[in-house]
């Protein structure tokens, strides 16, 4: 038994806007004091975290003298020397202020676009200045209260104009800086375009370079909307376009909760884990979620710890599956290849097709055979739950 302590090799990051959240909410104002950039960086190196993700905002506010920029840099750069971590993300902040209301690469006002254009390559350029190698973009405002006042399609091309125009940027200044882009389905706009990973993943192929730009899923986002995450995040692998993570959790149907990772569902969080940890994905584990509004400061490690501790005993959870025999033996069976049949698969010819339209399906006997599907979900719950 591990004691589940976070190493660097784990790659967990939060944004400082994820422990430096002060429990704001519709209904209800801050309850817990700010702190500065450099605190927040000696808070997540207390709990063990390996990197620190930031908003150009949340680093230096939008009306910051030069002054006041350059003293927040130093004493935010000391902190990372002094702990050792790391700036593996950044992001611009294009949501929050008035300006952004109707989206910011999607708005109708060509001002809104051209602003968000130099705002992110500003932002790009602090990134690339603490070393950040995924850049992501979350659109939070890229979408509508009502479709009377766009056009879908064209927002969409907007969308495009602005990445491409981003990478160009980032390839003239010779960054070695990839792209994320995240999906949500709601949340702040009523509905937000490229909703899911699916959407995120067509419309990456439609870019001038698509080979700088992958996906950046959370679990809240499709969980809102009822998706299975897991399968999501795997497709994006499979496509290689799995840049970046955010882990969260969230009841489905309701408004973005940004729970402690794996406090929710614990099952879909196994599964995620498992399979991250199998394809040895190798990028950041980012939590982007935050403490309860019930917390103070001590609260908010207990939270950072939880995220931390839930994904390591997880991952040795799912050691434990891939190890134990009786889960293997099962997999192994209703897997098995039946070499009779092996011809008739893969690439296509014409004799392949015939053969295939002229062999005969017993179909009766091939549908009652039992996939014993019961009896390994529960093993795996007997071995989440600690029973094996
Ligand atoms: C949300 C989003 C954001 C982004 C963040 C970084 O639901 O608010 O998940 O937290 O991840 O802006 O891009
Ligand atoms: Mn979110
Ligand atoms: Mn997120």
């Amino acid at each position: 038994m591990t004691a589940f302590t976070p190493k660097p090799e784990d790659k967990f990051t939060f944004g400082l806007w994820t422990v430096g959240n002060r429990g704001r909410d519709p209904f209800g104002s801050e309850v817990r004091e700010s702190k500065t950039p450099a605190e927040l960086v000696y808070l997540l190196s207390e709990v063990g975290a390996y990197g620190v993700n930031f908003h150009d905002n949340d680093l230096i506010p939008m009306d910051a003298t030069l002054d006041e920029e350059a003293s927040i840099k130093k004493s935010f750069r000391k902190a990372l020397e002094e702990t050792g971590l790391v700036v593996p993300m950044a992001t611009t902040n294009l949501f929050f202020d008035p300006v952004f209301k109707d989206g910011a690469f999607t708005s109708n006002d060509p001002k809104v676009r051209a602003y968000a254009l130099q705002k992110t390559m500003k932002a790009i350029d602090l990134g690339a200045e603490f070393g950040a190698k995924v850049y992501v973009f979350w659109g939070g405002r890229e979408g509508v209260e009502t479709d009377s006042s766009k056009n879908a399609a064209e927002a969409i091309k907007r969308m495009r104009e602005a990445i491409n125009f981003l990478c160009e940027y980032v390839m003239d200044q010779k960054y070695d800086l990839k792209f994320a882009l995240e999906p949500k389905p709601n949340e702040p706009r009523a509905d937000i375009y490229n909703p899911t990973i699916g959407h995120m993943l067509g419309f990456i192929a439609t870019l001038d370079h698509p080979e700088m730009v992958g996906v950046n899923p959370e679990v809240a986002h499709d969980q809102m909307a009822g998706l299975n995450f897991m399968q999501g995040v795997a497709q994006a692998w499979e496509a290689g376009k799995l840049f970046h993570i955010d882990l969260n959790d969230q009841y489905p149907g309701r408004y973005d909760q940004d729970l402690r990772f794996g406090s929710r569902d614990i099952k879909a969080a196994f599964y995620l884990v498992k399979f991250l940890e199998d394809v040895k994905y190798s990028g950041s584990r980012h939590f982007d979620a935050h403490a309860y509004r019930t917390e103070d400061f001590e609260g908010v490690k207990d939270f950072a710890r939880g995220c931390m501790r839930t994904y390591l005993m997880l991952k040795e959870k799912a050691a434990q599956f891939n190890a134990d025999p009786e889960i293997q033996t099962i997999l192994k069976e209703i897997n098995a290849e039946d070499p009779a049949l092996t011809p008739y698969f893969g690439k296509y010819s014409a004799e392949k097709a015939k053969a295939i339209k002229n062999y005969s399906f017993d179909r009766k006997t091939i549908a009652a055979r039992g996939f014993k599907y019961e009896r390994l979900d529960q093993l795996t719950i007997d071995l989440i739950l600690g029973n094996r």
